[in-house]
């Protein structure tokens, strides 16, 4: 057991949330004319510098990806891949939505200190 918390301790404090560069793709996608981002929710640590590419599968066409706390604004074309880059550099529980037709495509961005 203790070696088994002692374990944990060291994986907490060496790697699973150390301050780095993180990258993720998000997939929009459109289920009973719900569209969202999967995932919907991209957790970050303070200070990491943040890369998200993000793909639009939704027939309907074009859609945006906001970040409005961190200046971040995409129109995603479908079937045409984006790259958007920003710093971490305030924690707490942000928005992410469409721009283009606030209403839809929503999601969240934690980040934890
Ligand atoms: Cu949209």
């Amino acid at each position: 057991m203790k070696i088994l918390v002692m374990s944990l301790l060291l994986v907490a404090s060496t790697g699973v949330l150390a301050q780095a560069k993180r990258s993720i793709t998000l997939v929009n996608y459109e289920t009973d004319g719900v569209k969202q981002w999967l995932p919907g929710t991209v957790i970050a640590k303070k200070g990491d510098t943040v890369e998200i590419t993000l793909i639009n599968n939704v027939p309907s066409g074009d859609h945006g990806f906001m970040l409005p706390d961190f200046k971040v604004m995409k129109v995603v074309k479908k079937g045409i891949k984006e790259v958007v880059t920003f710093k971490a550099d305030k924690e707490g529980l942000f928005e992410m939505k469409c721009h283009m037709h606030p209403a839809h495509v929503g999601g969240q961005l934690l980040i934890v200190p």
